[in-house]
């Protein structure tokens, strides 16, 4: 574990925020966030939107998440990583109406393809549960899904416009390197890989062929879509420092597992779509309380 990101000085955060994007020491405020139900901008659109956010232990960040979420969002899953904080439960309290789903296997990727089988709208949305990205940004991704611009929408805090206060020189380094060798062996012109803020068509799923379990499964999501023909665009994105918390991501086991992923999906070809993909097991329906018999165990039990 790194000691990176371990809880950032408030004062901290306010400068490089105000400087950022004028936000209050709060992290990333909602009261910037537009409201806006992007469909109603374009005459017809009625695609319905889910939001998939994984948490481990985020009890002090996800109801600020939750309580900036658009109100057009038709759908919010929070994809359990086994927390012992209470996170769900804050979470439950915040948003009576949250789909919850405990993972089966440990690791951000998992969870996000949990997250993904259980969702139900025509486009779907990942975002961390740590506050470090703005709900309010969400209609930047959904709008060129809507208007059929394109099939994966990508943040981008290297494009005019966005920005990050959260990242560390070391850690930009190794995005930089990885995101060259991304462009030159996939013939790509992506500003950003290492970036959690996407979306994309339901419809897409299949083709994504997911199968990572840990930070890497955005470089996947990216790749795959490549590979598998489907339109990626980007938009920026502003990135702040966690509110509150510890990474838990370990910028060197996790950016060998990014490199391992670039360099698989070469030399396996194109993406295989996956035929079948699965409703988890641990899906618990909206306002449910329990998590059910054996899910939670299943988890610690593979960790
Ligand atoms: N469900 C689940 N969520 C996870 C797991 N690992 C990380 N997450 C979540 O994935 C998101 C990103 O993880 P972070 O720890 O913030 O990683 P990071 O953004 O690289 O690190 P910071 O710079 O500290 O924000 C957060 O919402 C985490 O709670 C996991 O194993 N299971
Ligand atoms: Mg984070």
């Amino acid at each position: 574990m790194t000691t990176e990101n371990v809880m950032n000085p408030p004062a901290d955060r306010e400068a490089h925020q105000t400087a950022l994007n004028g936000c209050s020491s709060e992290g990333l405020s909602p009261a910037d966030s537009p409201e806006r139900d992007v469909r109603s901008d374009h005459a017809g659109a009625s695609q319905t939107v889910s939001v998939v956010i994984p948490a481990k232990n985020e009890v002090r960040n996800v109801d600020w998440v939750l309580g900036s979420m658009p109100g057009w969002i038709d759908e919010v899953i929070l994809v359990d990583g086994n927390s012992t904080d209470g996170t769900v439960d804050l979470a439950r309290n915040e948003r009576p109406d949250l789909v919850v789903v405990n993972q089966r296997r440990p690791g951000k990727g998992a969870a996000l393809r949990e997250g993904f089988a259980a969702a139900s709208g025509d486009i779907v949305v990942m975002i961390d549960a740590d506050g470090s990205m703005d709900p309010g940004e969400i209609d930047r991704y959904v709008e060129p899904l809507i208007t059929g611009q394109c099939d994966v929408v990508k943040g981008s805090r290297w494009l005019d416009g966005g920005g990050s206060t959260d990242i560390t020189p070391f850690r930009r380094f190794g995005n930089k390197m990885l995101l060259r060798l991304v462009n030159t062996l996939f013939d790509s012109n992506f500003t950003e890989l290492c970036y959690g803020f996407m979306a994309f068509n339901r419809s897409c799923f299949k083709d994504l062929a997911l199968t990572a379990d840990g930070f890497e499964i955005e470089t996947q999501i990216v790749l795959n879509a490549v590979r598998a023909g489907l339109r990626v665009e980007e938009v920026a994105s502003t990135e702040a420092p966690r509110r509150y918390g510890r990474s838990n991501l370990r910028p060197i086991r996790d950016g060998f597992r990014v490199l391992a992923t670039v360099m698989g999906t070469l030399a396996t070809g194109a993406c295989r779509p996956v035929e079948d993909v699965p409703k988890p097991e641990s899906y618990i329906g909206q306002g449910s309380k329990s998590a059910g018999p054996g899910r939670l165990d299943a988890v610690k039990g593979s960790e």
